[in-house]
């Protein structure tokens, strides 16, 4: 089989999920403005501890892009994007004060739960770079494909939220998601079929996560 841009080819063959990840109706009502500002401050809350589990992944596909990766500048990106997530948290803090979020008391939702276990799955020293890189991929690309519908022309964001849009649907995230496709795109032609199909699978099931993450957030779940 052709292994060259494997991830215009998943994102084709597996659009319908891919959308639903993207454009979910949680984002839809921050883009056309109808949110439920409870259902943000009940994603603000939650982000936050995935957020927190979310540094020690990252740091965990690092060191695998250390020791793996045949090219430096991998290692450069995803450094980069663990760097960012110091101010992120520090973005949290300050955006839960703002919105009377205590976040010392939030706890863990199911869906979220499940998000935060599938994460120390991928950290296991055994999972494949290859794998891993796909999912850190997958998961900033959600992020930064749904925010950027509410930055578009026509949207009626509420400006409360203009911030929170804009650190994950700005140019430079995206910037930073297209650095992280060449990434994988490169590390999947050289991989094995095995490899292939389980990042194949880490990518669906990060998609499936995220939209009960969404979910979660508008209050089912
Ligand atoms: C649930 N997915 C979730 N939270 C995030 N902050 C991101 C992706 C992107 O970093």
């Amino acid at each position: 089989v052709k292994k060259d841009g494997m991830i215009d080819r998943w994102v084709k063959k597996h659009l319908l999920l891919y959308t639903e990840a993207t454009s979910h109706p949680f984002i839809l009502s921050i883009r056309d403005g109808t949110i439920d500002f409870s259902s943000f401050k009940r994603w603000l809350g939650q982000d936050y501890i995935f957020v927190r589990e979310f540094v020690p992944f990252t740091a965990s596909v690092l060191l695998k892009a250390s020791k793996n990766s045949d090219d430096s500048s991998d290692m450069e990106v995803i450094l980069r994007g663990l760097a960012s997530l110091s101010d992120e948290i520090s973005w949290f803090k300050q955006e839960a004060a703002k919105w009377d979020v205590p976040l010392s008391d939030v706890i863990a939702h199911k869906s979220n739960q499940n998000y935060c276990r599938f994460l120390e799955s991928l950290m296991l020293p055994e999972l494949e770079y290859c794998v891993v890189v796909t999912a850190l991929w997958a998961i900033e690309t959600v992020y930064q494909e749904s925010f950027s519908h509410c930055l578009e022309d026509d949207s009626k964001t509420p400006p409360e939220l203009l911030e929170a849009c804009k650190r994950w649907g700005s140019e430079g995230f995206g910037e930073f998601c297209r650095s992280l496709q060449k990434i994988v795109n490169r590390c999947l032609e050289k991989a094995s079929d095995e490899e292939l199909i389980k990042a194949e699978v880490t990518f669906l099931r990060v998609l499936e996560l995220e939209i009960e993450f969404w979910n979660m957030s508008r209050g089912g779940g």
